[in-house]
């Protein structure tokens, strides 16, 4: 039995389309940072008198197409291991699931580490790296902790994710803003199929993402966070109109994520240095430099309400805790 825990990430240079959907190789590289108030912890127990994995997530049995998923992931495990047996898995999010917090990242990340552990294989964190890809692919970058890097590769074997600054060591800073924590429409999976496949615009993301992930790589190394946060939001809208420009076209804004873009661009013009991004759903991300917290809890608190806001420094990668 292994229980890992993984926290979950998001993307400051986005990872939209794959090339291989098999392996789950992407079409671009991508960079993210982990966070800290957002996790998952998985506990794996393989046994040889069960007849099918059985699988609960916050306590809820897990059946149909999320089972699936599941139990293909764990037949990679078992056949890089040999051990044939199902499993018991017992998940426990600490995300809203499935409303563009990337709760596909830690539970993934998580399953791999405690699967990995259970059927007995010692994987190095290049390793889980690859494996927890093969779940899905942000889960790929939430191995590691702090701002990391996922080479798209050519293969199973050169697409992995590799930190670029583990500890954090300047003062960004998350906050998310949920505006809806409703299961969203297009998952991501079949939204990012859509884009590659019909979007006119897919050609130049590809070469919007070379460009960004070069200048990112210098804002971090800079430690410039108006730079870090100037790059991601433009890559984000880039990569949001790719959902626009597909057949058929699709979106993840919500009428509220254009009132928390407005109130962004209100404390930009106030003089503060904040950021958005947003995911494969309506809640907005907002990056900043810590010391601007306050000021960006008072503007957005009155609109949204405290609870609906939830700070995050960067988290740590993931970890055997049983
Ligand atoms: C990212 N997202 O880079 C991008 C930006 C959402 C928007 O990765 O099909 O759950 O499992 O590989 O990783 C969300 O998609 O999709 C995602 P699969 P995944 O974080």
């Amino acid at each position: 039995m292994t229980t890992a825990r993984a926290h979950t990430n998001i993307a400051l240079v986005k990872y939209w389309g794959k090339r291989d959907r098999q392996l789950m190789l992407p079409q671009t590289d991508s960079l993210s940072l982990t966070l800290n108030e957002f996790y998952a912890t998985t506990k794996v127990e393989f046994d040889p008198s069960l007849t099918a994995d059985q699988i609960t997530i916050d306590g809820q049995a897990v059946s149909g197409k999320g089972q699936a998923k599941i139990t293909a992931f764990l037949d990679i495990v078992r056949q890089l291991s040999g051990k044939n047996d199902f499993a018991y898995v017992q998940s426990t999010n600490h995300v809203p699931m499935a409303a563009g917090l990337a709760s596909s990242a830690s539970a993934f990340a998580a399953l791999a580490t405690a699967a990995a552990g259970a059927a007995g294989l010692q994987l190095s964190r290049r390793e889980l790296s690859r494996l927890a890809r093969r779940g899905s692919g942000s889960a790929t970058r939430s191995i590691y902790g702090g701002l990391v890097e996922w080479h798209r590769g050519t293969d199973d074997l050169s697409s992995f994710a590799e930190p670029i600054m583990e500890q954090v060591d300047f003062p960004i800073e998350m906050l998310a803003i949920l505006v809806n924590t409703k299961k969203k429409k297009v998952s991501s999976r079949s939204g990012m199929q859509s884009s590659v496949e019909t979007s006119p615009y897919y050609p130049a993301w590809r070469q919007v993402v070379v460009d960004d992930m070069k200048a990112m790589k210098k804002a971090i190394a800079d430690r410039d966070i108006p730079t870090i946060g100037h790059i991601a939001e433009e890559n984000a809208m880039r990569m949001h109109a790719l959902t626009l420009s597909s057949d058929p076209a699709y979106t993840y804004f919500d009428a509220e994520t254009l009132t928390a873009i407005r109130l962004v661009h209100e404390l930009r013009d106030s003089g503060i240095n904040a950021y958005y991004t947003m995911d494969a759903g309506p809640n907005v991300k907002v990056i900043y430099d810590r010391h601007d917290r306050q000021a960006i809890l008072d503007k957005l608190s009155p609109v949204f309400g405290r609870e609906r806001l939830v700070v995050s420094q960067p988290g740590p990668g993931v970890t055997i805790i049983d």
